[in-house]
């Protein structure tokens, strides 16, 4: 039973809570008819799913009008849907592009209808200019290089003298599986102990991540020693597969991932995945905070890098905060 006197006191700090706690809350737009025609590539991953949550999350919050399509990893799909939001003339148009390229006539039609583009989580390659304001996404060229920077670390400590890596790679073409292979073997290339035996295409699946583990076992069996996965579905998908041929994910093989989602950090608490990158999904803020300065014809970055960190064997795993992803 809580007495008056606390009792005002605790109503007096709720309140103060609550008021504190709306200064968080965004600035509503001035126009609440601002309409943004989003684009996502599909729901391949934990990652995706978690992206495209935060984006109608944040879009509630900061009380922009989302017109979300999902384009199920097709590409036509995308360029279709980016057509009806020129048709239904959206304020804003913001996709996630599969690939980098065959953007240009499709963007060059939002161009001329005078609505601006946002690139999220993935760029576009073009020879032409001003077909996008703003790229918000990760650094995917860092990530990699964080990634060899750790097995360079791990080799050290193991005192190994030959590091035979596998690597099994994101969406062909795509920017996060172009940079982060990049960022990695430019890093590792420096390395004598360095070899890669072999690159396989996983395309960011947990079915074909195991599927590749299963064809790179068969072909390298016990020599191999490190997997370098592109994003953890697929290093979910390759674990079981090393299980069964009797290895352990780990310790037998050294096993590094990126994204950083719930289930793989997880993983790495068991000890069966030994580092992941982060490449946050959160990037929802970011985009409708973008939305609206290009709305209010204020200057916008080119580039948006969200911040991110590393989770490894060498740290204390056990007090990684919940991911939400
Ligand atoms: C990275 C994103 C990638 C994730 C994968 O920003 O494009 O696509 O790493 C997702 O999980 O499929």
């Amino acid at each position: 039973m809580i007495k008056n006197g606390k009792y005002l006191l605790l109503v007096l700090f709720v309140l103060a809570g609550l008021l504190a706690g709306c200064g968080d809350k965004p600035e509503k737009p001035k126009d609440p008819r601002l309409l943004l025609g989003f684009s996502q590539l599909g729901s391949e991953s934990a990652w995706r799913i978690g992206n495209t949550r935060d984006i109608e999350t944040q879009a509630d919050l900061y009380g922009v009008g989302l017109m979300l399509e999902n384009a199920n990893q097709k590409q036509e799909n995308q360029i279709a849907a980016i057509r009806r939001f020129i048709a239904y003339k959206v304020d804003v148009i913001a996709f996630s592009p599969i690939v980098e390229e065959g953007w240009d006539n499709v963007l060059l039609e939002a161009k001329n209808a005078g609505i601006p583009v946002i690139l999220v989580d993935r760029d576009i390659k073009t020879e032409r200019e001003g077909l996008t304001a703003c790229l918000i996404g990760s650094d995917f060229y860092k990530e990699g290089v964080m990634a060899a920077e750790y097995l360079i670390r791990k080799a050290d400590a193991l005192d190994l003298e030959e590091v035979n890596i596998v690597e099994i790679t994101g969406t062909e073409n795509s920017t996060p599986m172009r940079q982060r292979q990049a960022g990695f073997m430019d890093t590792i290339g420096k390395d004598e102990r360095m070899k890669v035996l072999t690159s396989v295409n996983g395309d960011f699946l947990k079915s074909r991540g195991a599927e590749c583990m299963r064809q790179l076992l068969s072909s390298f069996g016990r020599k191999i020693d490190v997997v370098f996965s592109h994003n953890d579905e697929m290093t979910l998908g390759a674990l079981p597969e090393i299980e069964r041929a009797g290895l352990k994910p780990g310790r037998d093989i050294i096993i590094i991932s990126i994204d950083g989602g719930q289930d793989a950090i997880d993983v790495l608490k068991q000890g069966k995945i030994n580092c992941v990158v982060e490449c946050t999904p959160k990037l929802g803020r970011a985009l409708m905070e973008t939305v609206i300065k290009l709305k209010a014809g204020e200057e916008v970055a080119e580039v948006i890098h969200p911040e991110e960190a590393i989770f490894t064997d060498e740290q204390n795993t056990a007090g990684i905060a919940p991911r939400g992803y």
